[in-house]
């Protein structure tokens, strides 16, 4: 089970939120990522998620994203990412969760479950559903439920190692889910910085960048499967 934040897209050129200070793209959380500001600045919201789109089709996936690809080979590789980017995809993941949404979709205001692609130039007001209601990123916001944390629940509970990629581990109910993990299970953090979390001892901190510690851990992987 490999449970990704933000960190692992840093290398792919995509800004996380914490080295931001807390702005994305200079813009406040209240301003652009919650449902009070889609009712009161639509346009806003929509210029913020398209400029997104655009920068993630200028990204490639990094080398974790490539070595995480790799450990399928021997590993039943379970991907739970907090990241709206499609890297782990593009990769050649096979089995990945988001729960915050995906930016390369967008969704009906009125059914969650009427999903489609991204226009290729982004989302524009006047885009519709086939209820005929305004089209709106296939993001959850702050302050709206994650309705994939159930699946993501059973796959942490089934997990035999957890391996943790790049979060700060402050958004919840995300971050909850490494304290899931059965007793016994081992678990790897990978992240160049402190940990401000206190993780009982039982977790092993490897740090440095993503790109760099990952391909090496996929390695020794490998080597004793
Ligand atoms: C909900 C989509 C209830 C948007 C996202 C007060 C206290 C506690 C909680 C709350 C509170 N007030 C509100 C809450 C709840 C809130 C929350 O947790 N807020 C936080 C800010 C305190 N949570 C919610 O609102 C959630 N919903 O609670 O609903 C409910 C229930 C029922 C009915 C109605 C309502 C929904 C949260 C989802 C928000 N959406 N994303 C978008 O992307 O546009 S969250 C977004 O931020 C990301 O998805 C991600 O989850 C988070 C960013 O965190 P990280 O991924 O961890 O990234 P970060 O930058 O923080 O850290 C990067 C890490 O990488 C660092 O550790 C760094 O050292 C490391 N790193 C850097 N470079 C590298 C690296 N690692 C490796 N390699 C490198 N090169």
């Amino acid at each position: 089970m490999v449970f990704t934040g933000a960190g692992m897209s840093a290398e792919s050129g995509l800004k996380t939120f914490r080295d931001s200070g807390g702005l994305w793209e200079d813009h406040r959380i209240d301003d652009v990522a919650t449902p009070e500001a889609w009712k009161r600045n639509p346009e806003m919201v929509l210029r913020f998620y398209n400029e997104r789109y655009r920068q993630l089709r200028q990204a490639e996936p990094n080398g974790a994203h490539l070595a995480l690809a790799k450990l399928e080979a021997a590993y039943n590789v379970q991907i739970i990412t907090q990241n709206v980017d499609d890297l782990h995809e593009r990769a050649g993941s096979c089995n990945i969760l988001h729960l915050h949404g995906e930016l390369t979709k967008c969704r009906s205001n009125l059914d969650e479950n009427v999903i489609y692609p991204m226009p290729p130039s982004g989302l524009q007001i006047g885009d519709l559903c086939k209820f005929g209601s305004q089209l709106r990123p296939h993001i959850v916001w702050f302050g709206e439920p994650v309705p994939a944390m159930i699946q993501a629940e059973k796959l942490v509970a089934e997990a035999d190692l957890l391996i943790v990629i790049g979060t700060s581990l402050i958004v919840y109910p995300a971050a909850g889910l490494v304290f899931q993990a059965k007793p016994g299970v081992e678990i790897i953090i990978a992240d160049p910085g402190e940990l401000n979390y206190t993780l009982w001892d039982r977790a092993k901190h490897i740090r440095g960048n993503a790109a760099t510690t990952i391909p090496i851990l996929v390695e020794e992987l490998l080597n004793k499967a």
